[in-house]
């Protein structure tokens, strides 16, 4: 029998890590580190050839097994540990590689190898990830999102583990075991996967009114984001960065996406998590395999260190942000996602991110918060994944040569050559050697220090409700209302009373009307304000700061969307042809859904292959819908109930709907059944031309309401049932 033929591999490297540190190419890297000799035998570990595979060694056919088989037992036993302990927090996540590039020069600010030629292109890898879920939940529960991002630099790793909420709960490390014991399944049943919505949580948060400014945005549309690549990221924490003459200054970092900040809405969220619970992950994963790579610009918001405290919040408290009313966002760099991992596993199962992975010229601040992250996460990779020599498993290792006298421990690849594992020596020739701060080695900034050794919180970190207020106030109308119904959806859930009052009377604290429509939506009333609140340390300056809303994000893009087009026996084929012409060209993906699976014809006769069937796939899978016409694929459509909802469904979730000639039928059928006020859907955002087929025009107002996003202002949406 013919054998089928393997591509050959990269000639595996059998000692230790690469020392070039021009070798930037991390595939290259990654595949000659696996040093698996593939071919065309099916072998054991060992590289011994089996012959069956079938069946296991028995004592006459129908006999016992016998614990002789070795290959058995060899292929059971790495089965059987196949799972490694997914991550206590941040476990369900996606991972891709790319590339930075810098836009200028920053060497007037840092030292970073990676920030000084806008030349040099630096590989990176990214996880995003969910925090409270276990690695088999949904990706669309409302929660923070992780974003960390490893920049693999000539001069060593560096890891920018932030979030896409730009504040974090607590400010000191030693409360984020209490803040992640309260948002996880409760211990005694283990419920709620993957929800902040039960007592242990908001018992919490209302019992520690730091968190009340993150609260707001997990309450927002933020915490339920369209895509990852519709979603902000921050670094959170103040870090420093120090130029080569060894001055720092502040700085935060950001990541905006190029596509704008967009998000699902609640109802299409949790729908969401049953139709299609891999929605963000296959959402990146298709955007890479099509060639549209997704982007963020990299921005840096700088702090003068003479400038410290002058701001009413302090820099050091990771509650608070730099409204970028008062420092913009300096854009100086781009991120671009554009290459899927090989292996899930391999890669974004087992990268090791660490906030303690720098590089010169990068430092961090005293931010108690980022002080105890320190500490953990070099931790937490030994429970996770069991040796102390994780940097060496591919995607983590860097490429930067790696040279110095640790050895052994479980799992050790390197194959260290030579009898010198000490320093001083003069066997091994001095090496490896310290390498001043003129030569690259990393020196911490000399920040002088002085104080008593004291448990205490800083008086310049106790202000919690000033920035809460003035991110409430920089919402949008229909941003406001969603804020208002998390909180009611929320609380709702919650069993003891008094944790409601105690939550909804700190909301007090942060905007009377706030407090008043959430206790309205509760059906309580508005609770006295929280025991010694006696107005704290209070600013209004800036009132409000746009770049805190998404309101005003980018609306000219239909790159990433996808459009269901919804089609029957006898459908008008031209406008669909018209109709994917436009919105392809915008980088839209366009599916034909179908009743059924299998061929169809076209009004005209030719021949249209659906991509799916209606009982498989939602609305909530869509940005938008068209409707064509053809008269017999209408009224057929009209009599489909899995065709009637998802134009319901659509048309509450805010999404453009267009239809084109008989399309139209199903539209008003869909508000018919939908009690819509006028018997029709007249919001915005819908276009309708009946009589006529597609021409670019029309295709084109389809695509810039398409571009909007969703119509979250539509009149009638409370009444609509869907
Ligand atoms: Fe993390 N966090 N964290 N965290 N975190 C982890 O490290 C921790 C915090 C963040 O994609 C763990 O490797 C402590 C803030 C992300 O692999 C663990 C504290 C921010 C990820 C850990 C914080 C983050 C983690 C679990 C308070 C935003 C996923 C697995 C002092 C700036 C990384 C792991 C990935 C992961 C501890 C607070 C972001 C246990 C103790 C603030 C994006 O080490």
């Amino acid at each position: 029998m013919p054998q089928p033929k393997r591509p050959k591999p990269a000639p595996a490297r059998l000692t230790g890590l690469d020392p070039s540190p021009a070798d930037a190419n991390r595939s290259e890297q990654a595949a000659s580190a696996l040093a698996q000799a593939p071919g065309e035998s099916l072998t054991t570990n060992q590289g011994l050839r089996i012959s069956d595979n079938q069946n296991s060694l028995r004592a006459g056919a129908r006999g016992p097994t016998l614990l002789e088989d070795h290959i058995l037992r060899e292929k059971i036993m790495h089965f059987d540990h196949e799972r490694i302990p997914e991550r206590v927090v941040h476990a369900r996540g996606a991972g891709a590689h790319g590339v930075f590039e810098l836009y200028e020069s920053m060497r007037k600010v840092t030292k970073a190898g990676f920030l000084q030629d806008p030349k040099v292109k630096t590989p990176v890898f990214v996880r995003f990830s969910t925090v409270a879920g276990s690695r088999g939940s949904a990706d669309t529960a409302r929660d923070v999102r992780g974003f960390s991002v490893r920049f693999y630099t000539p001069e060593g790793n560096f890891d920018l583990v932030g979030n896409n909420i730009p504040v974090f709960f607590v400010q000191d490390a030693i409360k984020f075991p209490d803040l992640i014991h309260a948002v996880k399944p409760e211990p005694h049943n283990e419920i709620p996967q993957a929800s902040s919505a039960h007592d242990t949580f908001w018992d919490f948060i209302s019992m520690v009114p730091e968190t009340t400014h993150t609260i707001l945005w997990a309450m927002s549309d933020r915490a339920i984001p369209r895509s990852f690549q519709m979603m902000e990221g921050f670094g959170v924490h103040t870090f420093r960065f120090i130029d080569e003459a060894g001055d720092a200054c502040f700085v935060k970092f950001h990541w905006k996406p190029v596509l704008g900040v967009h998000s699902l809405v609640w109802d299409e969220a949790v729908k969401l998590a049953g139709k299609d619970a891999d929605f963000h992950r296959r959402d990146l994963w298709e955007a890479i395999n099509r060639g549209q790579y997704p982007e963020w610009e990299f921005g840096v918001q700088i702090v003068p260190a003479k400038d410290e405290h002058k701001f009413d919040f302090d820099l050091l408290d990771a509650t608070k942000l730099i409204p970028e009313s008062l420092v913009p966002v300096r854009v100086i760099g781009k991120l671009t996602l554009n290459r899927n991992t090989d292996n899930y596993f391999a890669e974004t199962e087992q990268v090791a991110f660490h906030p303690g992975h720098l590089v010169p010229g990068i430092d961090f601040s005293n931010d108690p918060l980022l002080q105890g992250r320190l500490f953990s996460y070099t931790d937490t990779q030994l429970s996770r994944l069991g040796s102390p020599n994780f940097h060496e498993i591919p995607i983590n290792r860097p490429l930067a040569a790696v040279d110095n006298n640790q050895r052994d421990g479980h799992m050790r690849h390197t194959i260290v050559k030579g009898r010198v594992s000490y320093e001083p020596n003069t066997l091994g020739g001095g090496c490896p050697m310290q390498r001043p701060w003129e030569q690259g080695g990393f020196v911490s900034h000399a920040e002088p220090m002085e104080g008593e050794k004291q448990r205490v919180r800083s008086p310049s970190f106790a202000d919690h409700f000033s920035q809460p207020g003035l991110f409430w106030r920089s919402q949008a109308d229909w941003e406001q209302h969603h804020i208002v119904s998390a909180f009611c959806f929320e609380l709702a859930k919650v069993g003891v009373p008094a944790i409601r009052e105690r939550m909804v009377s700190n909301l007090t604290q942060v905007d009377a009307t706030l407090a008043k429509r959430v206790a309205d939506g509760l059906g309580m009333p508005v609770p006295p304000p929280p025991p010694g609140a006696k107005g704290l340390p209070r600013t209004d300056k800036p009132k409000s700061d746009a770049a805190l809303s998404m309101a005003i994000t980018r609306k000219d893009s239909i790159a990433g969307r996808a459009v269901a087009v919804l089609v029957a026996d006898k459908v008008d084929g031209t406008a669909i042809d018209a109709m994917r012409k436009v919105l392809e060209a915008g980088g839209a993906t366009l599916k034909l859904i179908a009743p059924r699976l299998g061929a169809i014809k076209s009004s005209d006769g030719a021949p249209i292959v659906p991509d799916h069937s209606l009982p498989t796939v939602s609305s909530v899978l869509f940005d938008a819908v068209f409707v064509p016409g053809g008269k017999a694929s209408a009224e057929a459509l009209c009599a489909d109930a899995n065709a009637v909802l998802f134009v319901k469904e659509a048309y509450k979730h805010g999404k453009a709907i267009a239809a084109s000639d008989e399309g139209h039928l199903l539209l008003a059928t869909a508000a018919a059944s939908a009690g819509a006020p006028d018997g029709d859907f007249q919001g915005e955002g819908v276009i309708a031309v009946s009589g006529k087929s597609v021409n670019s025009g029309f295709a084109r107002r389809f695509a810039t309401a398409i571009g909007q996003h969703r119509f979250p202002g539509r009149p009638d949406l409370e009444v609509i049932v869907a």
